[in-house]
């Protein structure tokens, strides 16, 4: 409901490290939240009461320090950097509900399992780091307005959780996106799409969803003004009304000219705006069209981090950072590795004019055979989807990264691809596949390539295998698919301002030869049509141990944990312009 902000929750909340679950757990470890008062965990946020001898309370949130919200707590805090189990959090807010409102709990993300209460009330647990989280509070609230929201956030990885225990980022905890309440009148629209026709670029297609309990047969407007669309619609007896405009007059969206229009939904009083461009995607063969046009996708890939606080990124000012560096680089389009990444992101995106290509969690080992594992994934791709759906930009759902051949994992990510396309098939599908080696031959024929739009793989010559940069040319490839291929990993870690020759490890240097000769070696891939090189920026990695060059890093950023560009920076920059020129 980000449309709808009426009380931001965000800045600072009191919190509570518990690493052994006292809030939790009584001392014969059962939930409190379980038993039959209920009572008894923090979330009560009890205070002693002052008429009778003072009860034992052994925590006071309000005389606890502070973490700002949005913001991991790793970065916040020299003692949390390493920090992985329980922390507590409460903010208390004045807010009276009015008659005929309807109020919303909204939590851009927690990170990864989330337990959150309103007023000592548990309204429910969330799994997942990255989607938003959202309870209907309307008759949680106290009438005399004073309330306070507990969470309790907990980051401990395990094996059969999306993502599982071992990945290749920090696992920063906390309330790491922005909360606040939304307000709406009883009946209300609860979601929408407004995008382009599948295989009919000349069609607005999509549908409002009111809910409520006025829900059915209400009139609903759609508006564009500047297009001059106005529709009015009616519900269905679900509260469902679907649309088919004609839309031939409708600049189309592109990163030359990210056009966005203003849209406006409303149905009784209520009503919510939105900008939405409009495109086509598709593939032809070898091609990807954009808008019926063959393009090369120019992308890097990107973590939802900002390497110079180090940590999770907080804003609106650190998101477009980010993404001003990826346009400064040349690209069209960026990849949102590896989770699905802030949905302001993606409107900066939309309005910057970058295509993306958006992630889900899934990655390298996950728990195959298990179906609850399925099931998280699959919540996490669909609540993707639909945070992105009215995005122009995003042109690729990838259903994960690096999984390795198994019948297994080949039953689990096809399904997932198939529920994308279900979910969204106005968009091309893909994963990063693993690639095999048979000599100088570099062979890709992983059996998930036949549900996917594109050929993309993670390939790290030069680096992990093959020898020193120079080296790398004399590899071919062999792709089993007549698809678009897009490279979506390759680099090598160097550290700013160390300086060598091309055959040093982790200097400037041997990362520029390296990403020379990639783009030599990749250039005779004929189908090739995009990439996403890893990565924009330097990010902090648990896996990077070096206490030299990595110091808790992974150094294959273009850019340092500083902001400094390195010379590859101005290798692919190179590349770009010329890809462009071939193009645009
Ligand atoms: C990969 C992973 C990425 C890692 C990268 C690396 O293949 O997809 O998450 O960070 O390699 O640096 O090794």
């Amino acid at each position: 409901m980000p449309a709808r902000r009426v009380l931001s929750l965000d800045g600072n909340w009191n919190y509570i490290i518990d690493p052994y679950e006292n809030g939790f757990y009584d001392y014969r470890r059962e939930p409190f939240d379980q038993s039959k008062s209920g009572k008894g965990g923090y979330y009560d946020n009890q205070k002693p009461s002052s008429k009778q001898e003072p009860e034992l309370i052994e925590y006071d949130f309000d005389h606890s320090a502070t973490l700002q919200v949005p913001g991991d707590w790793n970065s916040q805090d020299p003692k949390l950097l390493y920090y992985e189990g329980t922390i507590w959090y409460k903010k208390s807010f004045s807010l009276k509900p009015q008659a005929g409102k309807r109020y919303f709990l909204y939590f851009g993300a927690i990170n990864y399992e989330s337990h959150i209460y309103l007023n000592g009330k548990k309204l429910g647990m969330h799994k997942g780091g990255f989607t938003p989280i959202q309870y209907d509070i309307t008759d949680r609230l106290s009438p005399d307005g004073d309330n306070f929201v507990v969470v309790k956030a907990d980051n401990t990885r395990r094996q059969d959780e999306v993502p599982t225990i071992n990945t290749d980022w920090w696992n920063y905890g906390g309330i790491t996106r922005s909360a606040f309440i939304a307000e709406t009148p009883e009946t209300y629209i609860t979601d929408y799409k407004v995008q382009l026709a599948k295989n009919d670029p000349n069609t607005l297609a999509g549908y409002v969803q009111l809910s409520g309990n006025n829900k059915a047969g209400q009139t609903v407007t759609l508006d564009i003004a500047e297009a001059k669309i106005r529709q009015q619609l009616k519900t269905d007896a679900e509260g469902k009304a679907s649309f088919s405009v004609p839309a031939k007059k409708l600049t189309r969206w592109s990163p030359q000219s990210p056009k966005l229009y203003a849209v406006s939904l409303s149905s009784g009083s209520d009503a919510v705006q939105d900008h939405i461009g409009f495109r086509s995607i598709q593939t032809r063969g070898a091609d990807v069209l954009l808008n019926g046009k063959p393009t090369f996708l120019r992308g890097i890939s990107i973590h939802d981090e900002n390497p110079l606080i180090p940590g999770r990124a907080r804003g609106e000012g650190d998101l477009r950072m980010l993404l001003t560096w990826a346009k400064e680089l040349g690209c069209n389009f960026v990849r949102l590795a590896h989770y699905p990444h802030n949905e302001t992101m993606l409107k900066l995106a939309d309005e910057l004019g970058l295509m993306v290509w958006a992630e889900v969690p899934v990655y390298w080992t996950i728990s195959w055979q298990n179906p609850a594992t399925y099931q998280n994934a699959e919540t996490q791709l669909s609540d993707l989807i639909s945070m992105g759906k009215n995005r122009a930009g995003i042109v690729v759902w990838s259903v994960g990264n690096e999984t390795p051949l198994s019948d297994p994992r080949l039953k689990f990510m096809s399904s997932l691809a198939k529920k994308a396309r279900e979910l969204d098939d106005t968009r091309l599908i893909s994963a990063a596949l693993e690639l095999h080696r048979d000599g100088n031959n570099v062979i890709v024929d992983d059996p998930l390539g036949e549900y996917l739009d594109l050929t993309s793989i993670n390939e790290y010559a030069g680096w992990y295998w093959g020898g020193k940069p120079s080296e790398i040319t004399k590899y071919t490839f062999n792709i089993k698919y007549n698809k678009p291929v897009v490279i979506s990993e390759f680099g090598g870690d160097a550290l700013a301002g160390y300086h060598g020759d091309a055959e040093t490890r982790w200097s400037e240097e041997y990362q520029e030869a390296l990403y020379q000769n990639q783009l030599k070696m990749l250039s005779t891939i004929g189908n090739l049509r995009g990439m996403t090189p890893w990565i924009l920026t330097d990010f902090r990695a648990t896996r990077r141990q070096h206490p030299v060059y990595q110091n808790g890093f992974n150094r294959k950023g273009l850019i340092s944990s500083s902001g400094q560009k390195k010379k590859a920076f101005y290798v692919l920059q190179e590349f770009y312009r010329q890809q462009a020129q071939k193009y645009d």
